[in-house]
């Protein structure tokens, strides 16, 4: 089936209302042929889902429990692949993402199994009006991430990613266990030792204007907790170089 027939953009939101018309809009504009844009709502207080419902070209996957930006994730993925999603672009609400790359993030499936929108793949790094906190941070959990799963990419956090979803559908994503951003890592792992290639594309960073960020120590502490793991499972071999 031809690759890009039946592409899907997968995004877990949690109060983004602000968010959502201008991000829709933008995907719209980027020229991509996007089948669906799928919203992954934790019935966010805010009344997202309702905003996202009256959007073109939007489904809306309504979940409650137990919350968490993993869960949906795995839920709005599982669900792409079952409705017959030839690709899978997975990016977040807040415009961090520029949806102006998603042509390139496509047309490097011709030759990657995943492509990554990466915020640190020239020298220095591609962000704007981001803290100086949240890029020690980042920096901190890629290199851990690059240590702990062996995969090489310059941006290995990014949750800006497009897959062949053929190359998806061989990944055990019931067998990731992280609720939140963890999980991102978690399927970093499986995807290589699936054997992924993977494909970096510049994306310019931007730090949100409208919202909150629900980065807090929980996610952190779970992201900590699952590096041995990581670590551990790489080490035990079974993956393909
Ligand atoms: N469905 C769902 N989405 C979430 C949850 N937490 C975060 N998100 C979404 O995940 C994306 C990234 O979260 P964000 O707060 O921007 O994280 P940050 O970029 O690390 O500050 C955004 O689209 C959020 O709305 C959650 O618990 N459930
Ligand atoms: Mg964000």
């Amino acid at each position: 089936m031809e690759l890009f027939s039946k592409v899907w953009v997968v995004i877990p939101t949690y109060n983004e209302r602000e968010n959502l018309p201008p991000l829709v809009s933008a995907i719209s504009a980027s020229q991509v042929p996007i089948d669906r844009i799928l919203i992954v709502d934790d019935a966010s207080p805010d009344g997202t889902a309702a905003v996202a419902r009256a959007l073109p070209n939007v489904q809306v996957l309504e979940r409650t429990h137990p919350r968490g930006y993993g869960h949906s994730m795995r839920a709005g993925i599982q669900l792409a692949l079952r409705s017959g999603a030839t690709a899978v672009v997975t990016m977040d609400a807040d415009l961090s993402h520029d949806p102006a790359i998603l042509p390139q993030l496509l047309a490097a499936l011709e030759h990657a199994d995943v492509a990554v929108g990466s915020r640190y793949c020239r020298t220095g790094a591609l962000v704007e009006n981001w803290s100086l906190h949240r890029l020690v941070i980042s920096r901190l959990a890629t290199a851990l991430v690059r240590l702990c799963t062996g995969v090489t990419l310059a941006d290995p956090t990014s949750g800006f990613r497009c897959w062949n979803a053929a190359f998806l559908r061989s990944v055990d994503l019931n067998a990731i266990r992280s609720g939140g951003f963890a999980f991102l890592y978690e399927l970093l792992l499986h995807a290589r030792r699936a054997g992924a290639s993977f494909h970096e594309v510049p994306n310019v960073y931007r730090g949100r204007v409208h919202g909150e960020s629900k980065l807090n120590l929980a996610i952190v502490l779970e992201a900590v907790r699952l590096m041995p793991k990581l670590l551990s499972l790489r080490l035990a071999g079974g993956i393909r170089t």
